[in-house]
């Protein structure tokens, strides 16, 4: 007789209950997929404890060993459904884990840093739409220009202070790297023939000069008007609509005689202080006025050099610094703020 022989179903039904608390209780205690997985090897596995309750099957006889089996079957059933469970409840909490430890998903959400315009850019786009609403169009020509376009054509002799190696870049004997946009509208003149002519220029020129207030490389922006019978009228309500609409409603001009080579008369142009509304303050120095341009009518001589009868045509031009109006807009006292990219300074525009 076997030991085997010796075992009452009694006992097969207590080893089966036992599985069943057994697994029951280190299931419920297990934190890790390897333990779960342990109690499945030991409880339902290939040498785990239900194959040994089921090897001891044989010695019964088939009534008892129909009850036992069922029995062993419910066991088995109830383990497998505890260790699918355990499984589904470690996967859930480690979901929880990842969702609730390491990202807050309650938080709201990061905005990714969005870049903008640069100060230039918005002052000049300002000046720029303005002119358009006037009705000036937009030209652009070369940065690189020979010497007829850049001061000939403009009425600036060859003994001129504005065409010394301290103030120009030369490139060669006579092409410069260009003081202002005017040549583009010497190159927009002589291509257009036909009045009336209204453009506005703006890009980068070109000085000889360096300091808080200036810059070698700055950007410009200019306007002429050429048609017939243009008069300083014109030019002094044109100037008056620019300064209310890129400044104020508020703003007044004011005219100050200048001298211009290409314009006959020229005027410095004032507008009362954007700080102080003309009452005197620092930013204007008291005076009330800051000047803003430059202006002028159209020398008769730039006429001539442009394929122009200044007999039939009359025009008027001015030109503005992008620099100093974004540096008196933004109040901006060093000139290379602008363009060393320093963060700090851009992220305020
Ligand atoms: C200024 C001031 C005064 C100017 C003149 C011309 C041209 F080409 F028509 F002759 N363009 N811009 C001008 C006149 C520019 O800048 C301060």
């Amino acid at each position: 007789m076997r030991d085997d022989d010796l075992i009452k179903p009694s006992r097969v039904k207590k080893d089966l209950d036992k599985l069943r608390t057994e697994a029951e209780c280190l299931l419920k205690e297990a934190v890790s997929r390897d333990e779960v997985e342990a109690v499945r090897i030991q409880s339902l596995g290939k040498k785990g404890n239900i194959s040994q309750i089921l090897k001891l099957m044989g010695q019964f006889p088939a009534e008892e060993r129909k009850e036992l089996g069922k029995l062993a079957n419910e066991a088995r059933d109830f383990v497998e459904d505890l260790i699918a469970k355990s499984f589904e409840r470690l996967e859930k909490k480690a979901r929880q884990k990842t969702l609730s430890g390491q990202i807050d998903v309650t938080l709201p959400g990061r905005k990714p840093q969005q870049g903008h315009k640069h100060p230039l850019t918005l002052t000049s786009e300002k000046i720029l739409n303005v002119l358009q609403n006037l009705g000036f169009d937009l030209v652009q020509g070369p940065e690189i220009e020979h010497d007829f376009y850049n001061f000939e054509a403009l009425n600036v002799p060859s003994d001129h202070p504005a065409r010394e190696m301290q103030d120009t870049f030369y490139v060669d004997k006579d092409v410069v790297l260009r003081t202002q946009t005017s040549p583009v509208q010497i190159r927009t003149m002589l291509s257009l023939k036909e009045i009336p002519i209204r453009i506005a220029s703006m890009g980068r020129v070109y000085r000889r000069d360096q300091d808080v207030t200036h810059s070698p490389i700055f950007h410009q922006i200019e306007g002429l008007f050429v048609d017939k019978s243009v008069t300083f009228s014109d030019l002094k309500g044109t100037l008056t609509t620019f300064v209310e609409k890129v400044f104020s409603e508020k703003a007044r001009i004011r005219m100050r005689p200048s001298y211009f080579p290409f314009t006959e008369p020229s005027a410095e142009v004032d507008m009362s202080c954007f700080q102080c509304d003309g009452a005197g303050c620092r930013l204007c120095k008291g005076t009330g006025f800051i000047e803003i341009l430059g202006a002028g009518m159209v020398d008769p001589e730039v006429f001539k050099a442009s394929g122009f009868d200044p007999e039939k045509v009359s025009g008027f031009a001015f030109g503005i610094g992008v620099e100093r109006v974004a540096m008196l807009k933004y109040g901006i006292s060093d000139i290379r703020h602008f363009y060393e990219n320093d963060l700090r300074f851009l992220a305020q525009f």
